[in-house]
């Protein structure tokens, strides 16, 4: 099993153990995991509105060319498939969802097909409060956690060098959306 969130957080940010648990991943021998956690100066509302559009992942993923839904209503088990900006060792990714949890702010989805090397690749992103227990803070912690498969000739901190890379990239990204939505 994998919880990366002790060993990656700074110690300034708090992971309540409700949040932590969806962070908790099955981890197989062939297999890597870590997690990646931004502060966000926008309230949850802000970024959820983000974060929930399944069908919209190129607001806020700069290595997303489009998107389409391929099947499904918008509830888990929606399929999209994303097409990738050139440059990248890959040209498109299909993607199921797995949890949207609009009370929680929980994403999940999995990746079931596509061109590329990260097989079985499976991610989690909460958004909570980081004003403590009531909703006075206006700040918002985003973890992004993730399980993956180690792609043949590669190793685990290769392929976790390589995934964390992309989930920074995103989540910075989504701070400056969300921060520039609510300013
Ligand atoms: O899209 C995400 O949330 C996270 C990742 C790690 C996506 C990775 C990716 O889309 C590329 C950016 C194209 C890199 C996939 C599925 C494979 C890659 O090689």
């Amino acid at each position: 099993r994998c919880n990366h969130l002790k060993k990656n957080s700074s110690p300034a940010v708090v992971i309540p153990d409700a949040v932590a648990r969806y962070h908790t991943h099955a981890v197989a021998a062939n297999q890597c995991c870590s997690a990646v956690v931004q502060e966000i100066a926008a309230p949850v509302s802000a970024v959820w509105s983000v974060v929930r559009r399944f069908d919209n992942p190129q607001a806020y993923k700069h290595f997303v060319k489009s998107c389409h839904v391929i099947g499904g209503d918008g509830a888990v088990g929606t399929v999209r498939e994303v097409h990738v900006i050139s440059g990248l060792p890959a040209g498109r990714s299909t993607e199921r969802l797995e949890i949207l949890d609009e009370e929680e702010h929980v994403l999940s989805f999995s990746v079931v097909g596509g061109d590329h090397r990260l097989a079985n690749y499976r991610s989690v992103t909460t958004l909570h409060s980081s004003g403590g227990g009531d909703s006075s803070g206006s700040g918002t912690v985003v973890v992004e956690s993730y399980v993956v498969d180690v792609p043949p000739g590669n190793t685990k901190e290769d392929t976790c060098v390589f995934v964390d890379t992309i989930v920074k990239c995103n989540l910075q990204s989504l701070a400056h959306i969300a921060e520039n939505l609510t300013r």
